[in-house]
């Protein structure tokens, strides 16, 4: 593998010597332009792609984003001139406008507490990558393969981006539309593998829970109060002393006891490790560390120190695969005393006393596997990646056969291969709840489609209103976690009273419901790379009313879910439905449309995804003007890898209607090699902001007479 690397480096070094510029197909919709001089020891092997690029032929004459290369001040600067019209979107983990026309980023992945510092242009993560949508709904996307400290700006029809790193090379995929783009982009990039299910349940945290009798309280609690969860969050105080793979033996004595009790109410534990590792001999990481030479280094050759939480801390060297090795094997261990998940935070990485917040820009990095030994500055956007990745492998090694869930702060473009992200540091505010709408679909259209805020917020005190309308817009977010800081109020679901309590469980009631859906959803970007929350404009890419609603949001293609509090939302034309899933209504709960000709899957409720099957199904049904509709549904065994032996069942559904009205659903397995039996089915017809239901039937099918004819205007009723 490394012989083809250096392979691969040495050709693209022997090609690009000469001094043109150079542009070539890599497929029929993908061109890359490489800079003169473009000195691949600089930039390869690329961290965003699977493999390394190969020409196809020459570059298409008639192409249209060409990207224009020049040396400003020791910068290297790339131009690309855009439609007039074309509206931009991506850009990673922003916070503003999901439409990014007009706006700055920087990537240097920064802890940024409450996004206040640098006017919030650069957030924990980088993704150097635009994607852009021209009126006709043809789109466009653009990667600027670069790790360097850079930044992008937009102004009128420019995109610049400037690094502080030699010239780089700029990939652009053509597509009919975002969505043919973003599977270009999984597929040269890579997808999130598919989650346990799990790790898409609801999820309660805070920093921090501790000692243990408080985790189990929660626990107990959850269930007592018969609020479906999946997992526990242990943050940082469950350490030795901030000693990351220590357990503090007070607070923290038997973590396997503790971890059988989570496990016996059917939840998961998921535990912090973050990459600072106290200095302090006797201790074994930092002992291992120091030994074997795994920590990063100063120009001068010593290690570079700096603090974090433990006090004075060395840093991994995770480019070197000796140092991702050695984390893995640390992670194997750890996780073998009963950890389920793992959560890497500070991994910028955040250090207090540095410069800028992080490793002073010298630092060293070793490399290896085709990585040239280079600076921080370089270096630095894949540090947290680089984590992860060994992280990922940490868990493979302690449960083979289980599916990793890795949750990390930092991460890069293409960085959805190895773990899923939250969004750092936001506040409990009605600001940081409107702008997690549009940050967490543009990075859903950056490649990572398992993403989400902390519910509720993490700093400040969250307020009973304010809690009540984030869980009823934000539990159809990819991933749903409540999480507070130190010091603020209590913010689980209960801590406003019992009022507040009930409208945060109807949320999470109808997440639970859904799986089938959302799993399903899940199950098919692991595939093509997809967002499982996706802009309103996905709904109609022609109908340019829809580019830059934010509030208003997709799941998957077939809901669309409009916040209580979005006044006179841009909504997309057709026939959409609101479901009614409740008697009686809340007044907070999101309105959930169903796109008219969809079927969508419920289950029955569960508490949890450990108690959740598939086998009786409520198929939520929105025929279109021809009486038709039609709906996928996947299944698996909810954890492991037998899925990938064929061991899952894919169902198509599809509904008509005859002309005395009676609407018939049919369902066919279509996929995979597991039987999971009959189901019991019974048809939702969702009409006028009713539902009607048939019979629970056993069976391949289920009809019934439909009530009357729709006289349902969605603009109406939401307003
Ligand atoms: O580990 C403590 C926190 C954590 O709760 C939060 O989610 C991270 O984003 N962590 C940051 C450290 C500093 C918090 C002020």
């Amino acid at each position: 593998m490394k012989r083809y690397i250096l392979l691969a480096i040495f050709l693209v070094t022997a090609i690009f010597s000469a001094s043109a510029q150079q542009s070539y197909m890599i497929d029929k919709a993908v061109a890359v332009f490489y800079p003169k001089d473009f000195q691949a020891e600089k930039h390869l092997p690329s961290p965003v792609f699977e493999r390394e690029l190969s020409p196809v032929g020459p570059l298409d004459p008639s192409w249209r984003i060409r990207p224009e290369y020049s040396q400003h001040g020791g910068r290297s600067v790339v131009r690309i001139t855009i439609g007039e019209d074309d509206d931009i979107y991506g850009t990673g983990e922003v916070i503003g406008d999901l439409r990014r026309n007009g706006k700055e980023v920087v990537f240097w992945n920064s802890d940024n507490y409450g996004y206040t510092k640098n006017e919030g242009k650069n957030l924990y993560q980088s993704h150097p990558w635009v994607l852009g949508l021209r009126k006709d709904g043809s789109a466009y996307g653009i990667i600027a393969d670069n790790t360097w400290k850079s930044s992008l700006k937009s102004e009128g029809n420019t995109l610049t981006f400037v690094s502080e790193g030699p010239a780089f090379r700029v990939i652009v995929i053509e597509g009919e539309s975002s969505k043919e783009v973003l599977k270009t982009l999984a597929k040269l990039s890579g997808t999130m593998e598919l989650p346990p299910m799990w790790a898409i349940g609801y999820q309660q945290c805070r920093y921090s829970y501790y000692p243990d009798t408080r985790v189990k309280n929660i626990v107990d609690s959850l269930r007592q109060e018969r609020f479906p969860a999946d997992v526990v969050w242990m943050d940082i105080d469950y350490m030795d002393s901030f000693k990351v793979f220590t357990f503090n033996p007070e607070t923290f004595p038997d973590p396997q006891g503790l971890s059988d009790h989570i496990h016996a109410r059917d939840m998961k534990a998921v535990y912090m490790i973050d990459p600072g590792i106290k200095v302090e001999p006797g201790y074994f990481v930092y002992d291992q560390g120091h030994k074997n030479d795994y920590f990063v280094k100063k120009p001068d050759g010593t290690e570079f120190t700096g603090s974090v939480w433990p006090g004075p801390c060395n840093f991994p060297d995770y480019t070197r695969h000796e140092v991702r090795s050695w984390w893995s094997g640390l992670t194997k261990e750890f996780m073998l005393k009963g950890a389920d998940g793992l959560w890497n935070d500070m991994n910028e990485p955040s250090v207090f006393d540095g410069v800028d917040g992080t490793m002073d820009e010298d630092a060293m990095h070793l490399g290896g596997d085709g990585y040239t030994a280079d600076s921080h500055l370089r270096y630095h956007n894949v540090y947290g990646m680089n984590m992860v990745k060994a992280s990922k492998e940490g868990s493979l090694l302690a449960h083979p056969d289980k599916r990793p869930f890795v949750l990390s702060r930092d991460n890069f473009l293409g960085g959805q291969k190895y773990g899923a992200t939250w969004t750092g540091d936001n506040r409990s505010s009605w600001d940081h709840l409107k702008m997690s709408i549009p940050m967490t679909l543009n990075l859903g259209l950056s490649g990572q489609p398992f993403n989400g805020p902390d519910l509720g917020g993490f700093s400040a005190d969250a307020e009973a209103e304010l809690l009540a309308h984030w869980y009823a817009t934000g539990v159809y977010f990819p991933f749903v976690r409540n999480h507070s800081e130190k010091g603020t109020v209590n913010q689980e679901p209960w801590a406003f009273g019992k009022r507040i309590e009930d409208i945060c469980r109807t949320a999470v009631e109808r997440r639970y419901r859904l799986l089938p859906y959302i799993y399903t959803l899940f199950r098919e970007a692991s595939i093509d790379g997809l967002p499982v929350m996706r802009p309103l404009f996905m709904a109609d890419e022609k109908d340019l009313s829809l580019r830059q609603e934010q509030r208003v949001y997709m799941l998957g293609d077939d809901l669309m879910i409009i916040p209580r509090w979005a006044t006179d939302p841009s909504l997309p034309k057709g026939d959409w439905d609101i479901i009614r899933f409740e008697d009686k209504d809340d007044e907070y709960q999101a309105y959930v449309a169903l796109r008219p000709g969809a079927i969508v899957p419920m289950a029955n409720l569960y508490q949890s995804t450990e108690q959740f099957k598939a086998d009786s199904l409520t198929l939520l049904v929105n025929p279109a003007a021809d009486g038709l509709a039609s709906g996928v549904m996947y299944e698996d065994a909810k954890d492991g890898f037998e899925y990938r032996k064929g061991q899952f069942a894919e169902y198509a559904f599809t509904a008509s209607t005859d002309a005395k009205g009676v609407l018939t659903v049919t369902m066919k397995q279509t996929g995979g090699k597991a039987d999971y039996g009959r189901k019991t089915l019974r048809i939702a017809y969702v009409y006028d902001g009713k539902i009607a239901y048939s019979p629970w039937t056993k069976g391949e099918s289920v009809s019934m007479k439909t009530p009357k004819e729709k006289e349902f205007s969605l603009a109406r009723s939401v307003r």
